[in-house]
């Protein structure tokens, strides 16, 4: 790679990297802000797509769990319709390259934009217990994560775009300093499902890690039972009117979701469910979504089921990956004068 996106452009296809943390069961969140668009732009990027465990460990993870659900993720990402053949997958621990350049990193990153970051203010009230600085250093971990690949577009969730912004500064401050040794990431944030939120408090994200009400959040791999009865029991408003309006977050996140789960636009659902009441529709958007997880469900629990294949794709995806990633390494120690021996 070796900065090299800007040697041999004209033929060469642009890098994508993106990540999620296995911190908890995924979501339908996640799966429409993140994955499913990193389906849709694989054929068009170099794609590389790591499970983020650095990351997850700035929360407390019991040890077994973690291990396990890095598993899971990983055959999330294959079971959503990420091609192993054309994506580099694999673990972010398993290529040290990325916390080596976090460190050089975090030296030119500043305490007060770190302060600023709403993700940390938020986790820091969550655990009160815990405000340890993993977290505060985290989106220079994500920074690293980016940069280390060249990545030019980086597909996440509405929430990620602070986060994405700071990379960015951090490249731009450090190439100011040593010239083009960064591409500089554009984010890409979806249009439906850059932000969906918790059925039980429809101004809230919907969070994995959010364990307090178990209806709050659809998990990927809910049975469809559990979806409709999730659906049926949303927070809504007393108007019976499905119509994407001000005041209205319970339906207007239904109404985004079902528009994720059918493609449908949202004139189209208010002209599909004119005269009905809210109950056909959160039937509907409740069928619509389990209709698109059942496929995914069924792949998930076959790649489960043949682990040795899953390790070696991971084995071989972090080969790639640190291969690529030790090469823009290499050129930052250069630049920053650490002795080449
Ligand atoms: P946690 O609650 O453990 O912090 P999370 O649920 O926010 O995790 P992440 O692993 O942090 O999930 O996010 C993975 C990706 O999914 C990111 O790109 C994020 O922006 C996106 N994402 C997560 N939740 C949602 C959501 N509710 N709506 C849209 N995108 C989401
Ligand atoms: N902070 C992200 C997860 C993440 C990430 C990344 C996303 C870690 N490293 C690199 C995109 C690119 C989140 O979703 N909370």
């Amino acid at each position: 790679m070796d900065n090299t996106n800007n040697v041999s452009n004209i033929n060469k296809k642009k890098i994508i990297l993106s990540g999620i943390q296995p911190s908890g069961n995924l979501n339908i969140g996640t799966y429409f802000g993140a994955i499913k668009n990193w389906v849709n732009l694989q054929n068009d990027y170099i794609n590389y797509f790591c499970v983020v465990d650095m990351h997850a460990i700035t929360v407390r993870q019991e040890p077994a769990q973690l291990r396990r659900r890095s598993l899971e993720v990983a055959a999330t990402y294959i079971a959503c319709g990420i091609d192993p053949g054309i994506c580099t997958l694999f673990i972010q621990s398993h290529v040290p390259a990325h916390a080596q350049l976090s460190w050089v990193l975090s030296c030119y990153s500043m305490f007060g934009e770190l302060s600023r970051m709403t993700q940390f203010k938020e986790k820091s009230e969550q655990h009160t217990d815990n405000i340890n600085a993993g977290l505060f250093t985290y989106p220079v971990l994500m920074a690293a994560d980016i940069l280390i690949y060249n990545a030019h577009l980086v597909p996440v969730g509405a929430d990620q775009k602070q986060h994405l912004e700071l990379a960015r500064d951090i490249a731009v401050r450090f190439n100011s300093v040593y010239g083009d040794v960064f591409t500089i990431p554009e984010p890409y944030i979806p249009k439906d499902g850059a932000k969906i939120y918790s059925l039980q408090e429809p101004d809230k994200k919907m969070s994995k890690s959010d364990s307090a009400n178990e209806n709050s959040s659809v998990f990927i791999m809910d049975k469809k039972d559990d979806i409709i009865r999730k659906f049926k029991r949303a927070v809504t408003d007393s108007e019976a009117e499905v119509r994407f309006a001000g005041g209205k977050d319970g339906i207007n996140n239904l109404m985004s979701i079902y528009s994720c789960a059918t493609g449908k636009n949202f004139d189209e659902t208010e002209k599909e469910f004119a005269g009905r009441g809210y109950g056909d529709f959160k039937l509907a958007v409740g069928e619509a979504v389990a209709e698109v997880l059942a496929p995914i469900q069924k792949r998930f629990y076959e790649l489960m089921d043949n682990k040795d294949v899953l390790e070696k794709i991971l084995r071989d995806g972090a080969d790639k990956a640190a291969y690529a990633a030790n090469k823009t390494l290499s050129k930052v120690y250069k630049k920053i004068g650490f002795l080449q021996i």
